[in-house]
């Protein structure tokens, strides 16, 4: 029996889709844990790429099952078109996909609300995906929220109805512009549900914990990244989930002493999409390079991400508060070409060097403060082991494993499945 975690240690789109694509062939069952369809997982093998939201990453495998758990947030109308884009793939998504019947639903209103959550907020908006998240989980921890349980229930529609219409009165309170057709949308909402209805709920908790007697093995899926987490990340420029390894445990029902390996992700530099603080942030030709030559655009939004150097004192307290246990490196093949990179090693706050992460970091109160690293020219995207990488990329990876005090066993070196070094 093994339960291991995967997660994001970044500001998230640090390429978990792709290592969970890679490890799932030693899974049985594949596990998302928070969050909902702010997610964009992009898998990328055969020449297709293919990006997930709700659904686990492990899908595209034979033998996985694949589990969404109490803790991620379901819209069934982006549900729906995530099933019928699987459709050419032929994958026996009956069997291989089940739902809890404790995750919760996002209605069109949670939605609206977002929208115009984010609209009274102006200058100050949190860059959401306003795909309803924050409202959702709002409902959630206030008790208000509607299950994917509840679809089976007789009175659905009309609790359905109850919470909508509270949710337009609160839409009205924010009295900004926002345009809609509730009507619309609660058409492809309720046609989205009876597609929803044919797939397997089950109570998740119960099934994995069955799972574990039976000697099953289990991956847990993280989506967004440490830095987005309700409790520990930039808060309030975070979503609304605990996107950090306790998540897997509230999200899942999974207990904390079963979980062993703590797969951390990050990226060889840093991005962030939608508002708040990025120390590390590079305003100059290095970040415009990151983001084009990394293709750093939002996989669901189209947004373009935000770049920088890495961040060791943010990078450190992830790795703490997960308890990773061991690191991979992604996109180490965007660096390539740069005559020197940058590692931010510590911060100046408020004047003082300190090297963990203060409660406040916007830029007023922090100057990151860098070392420098000589960089190399050779394109990685073709190399397959680690001894063929250039001295100076391993100077690098080895600063870091150094700095953090766990190994980086996974270099990606690309999109594809295949480009992908195990140290
Ligand atoms: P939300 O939608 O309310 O959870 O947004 C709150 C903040 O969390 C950020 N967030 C994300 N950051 C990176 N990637 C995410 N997923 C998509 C992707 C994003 C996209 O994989 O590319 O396509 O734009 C994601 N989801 C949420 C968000 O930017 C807010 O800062
Ligand atoms: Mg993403």
């Amino acid at each position: 029996m093994t339960v291991d975690l995967l997660l994001g240690l970044q500001w998230g789109d640090e390429g978990k889709g792709k290592i969970v694509d890679v490890l799932t062939s030693n899974y049985d069952i594949i596990a998302r844990f928070q969050g909902g369809p702010n997610a964009g997982h992009t898998l990328e093998f055969d020449g297709i790429k293919h990006v997930l939201r709700t659904i686990p990453s492990g899908i595209f495998h034979k033998k996985s099952i694949n589990i969404i758990g109490n803790g991620v947030v379901i819209d069934p109308v982006v549900f729906k078109s995530e099933i019928d884009g699987l459709a050419k793939f032929n994958l026996d998504i009956k069997n291989k996909l089940i739902i809890s019947r404790k995750a919760h639903l996002i209605l069109p209103t949670h939605r609206l609300l977002d929208a115009a959550s984010e609209a009274s907020k102006g200058k100050a908006k949190i860059g959401s995906t306003l795909k309803g998240i924050g409202p959702t989980y709002m409902d959630k921890t206030g008790r208000n929220g509607i299950r994917i349980g509840d679809i089976e229930l007789e009175d659905f529609a009309a609790r359905y109805r109850a919470l909508a219409d509270k949710h337009e009165a609160m839409i009205a309170f924010y009295n900004v512009d926002i345009q809609y057709d509730l009507p619309e949308l609660e058409k492809e909402f309720f046609e989205a549900v009876e597609e929803l209805k044919k797939l397997t709920f089950i109570d998740s908790e119960e099934y994995l914990h069955q799972a574990q007697k039976s000697g099953k093995s289990i991956l847990c899926e993280g989506a967004q990244g440490s830095l987005l987490d309700v409790d520990f990340g930039t808060y309030p420029f975070v979503t609304s989930s605990n996107t950090t390894a306790a998540g897997a445990c509230t999200g899942l029902g999974i207990a904390p002493n079963k979980i062993k390996e703590v797969y951390g992700i990050f990226k060889a530099y840093t991005t962030r999409v939608g508002s708040g603080p990025f120390p590390t942030e590079d305003f100059e030709d290095a970040g415009d390079t990151m983001a084009s030559v990394g293709n750093e655009f939002g996989s669901v939004t189209g947004r373009k991400r935000r770049c920088g150097w890495l961040d060791l004192v943010a990078l450190k307290y992830a790795v703490q508060i997960n308890g990773v246990t061991q690191l991979m490196m992604m996109k180490g093949d965007v660096l390539s070409g740069f005559e020197t990179l940058k590692i931010c090693t510590s911060y100046n706050y408020k004047g003082e060097i300190i090297d963990h992460l203060p409660y406040n970091i916007e830029p007023e109160n922090v100057t990151p403060i860098y070392k420098e690293f000589k960089g190399w020219k050779a394109d990685l995207t073709g190399m397959t082991t680690y001894d063929e990488l250039p001295i100076e990329l391993k100077q690098y990876i080895e600063f870091i494993e150094t700095e953090v005090e766990v190994p980086i066993k996974i270099i990606s070196v690309g999109p594809d499945r295949k480009q992908t070094i195990t140290k």
